[in-house]
């Protein structure tokens, strides 16, 4: 049995698909955001950074969810979404989850706590414009590696996969959305099928109508 300490549609939200996609036994707990539960001496007991999420395993809590996702793929192989020790693919794994955890993930959070990036308040629309630009460089990066295979490790579907779904909702409203990448545009369409993505979307309330325009 499974807990995780989530808010609807933030970085919790690829743990959530992975759970699902697993088909675990796991209970969701909601943090309110708004009223800084996440910052109460319960929660901070579990994760002591503060931050959402943290998932409890077997009694154990963890924090971080690139760490989180890869517990879980490392203690359910039989689901695939991580490659095997040896095989060709699993550097691309820790390469791409950590491209978007510490690259695209941490430009985000810069873009949406600007006034935590400036003593100015008057610079806050230029560090948001700035991060316009830092987060386009990076979905470029990844528009490239989408052109011509279907996910990111190529025609195998991975933790990372549910992890970039995650982010690219929180990029949607950048100036240069994950919309307006081709590459990307096509496999946001095609992740937005799978019935994991569907179901887990119905419980966090996210729309995914904006990936199923043509
Ligand atoms: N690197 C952490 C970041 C987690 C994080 O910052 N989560 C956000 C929600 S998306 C949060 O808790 N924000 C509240 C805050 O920073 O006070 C992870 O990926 O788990």
């Amino acid at each position: 049995m499974y807990q995780l300490y989530y808010a609807p549609q933030t970085a919790s939200m690829a743990a959530h698909f992975l759970l699902r996609h697993m088909n675990l036994n796991y209970e969701l707990i909601l943090l309110d955001k708004k009223n800084n539960e996440h910052k109460s001496p319960e929660y901070l007991k579990i994760n002591p950074a503060g931050r959402i999420p943290a998932l409890v395993a077997d009694g154990q809590a963890i924090f971080e969810s690139p760490a989180i996702c890869i517990h879980l793929c490392e203690s359910h192989p039989e689901s695939g979404l991580i490659p095997a020790v040896g095989e060709a693919n699993r550097p691309l794994f820790f390469q791409w989850l950590a491209y978007l955890n510490n690259t695209l993930q941490t430009e985000l959070m810069v873009r949406y706590y600007p006034q935590r990036h400036t003593t100015d308040e008057q610079g806050i629309p230029a560090v948001v414009a700035a991060q316009d630009e830092r987060i386009a460089e990076a979905l470029a990066v990844i528009n490239d590696q989408l052109t011509g295979n279907q996910y990111l490790l190529g025609d195998q579907l991975s933790a990372c996969d549910y992890f970039f779904f995650m982010l690219a909702g929180w990029a949607t409203p950048v100036e240069k959305s994950p919309l307006t990448f081709p590459a990307i545009k096509a496999y946001l369409q095609r992740m937005s099928q799978l019935p994991v993505v569907k179901a887990v979307c119905d419980v966090e309330g996210v729309d995914l109508s904006p990936y199923q325009e043509s």
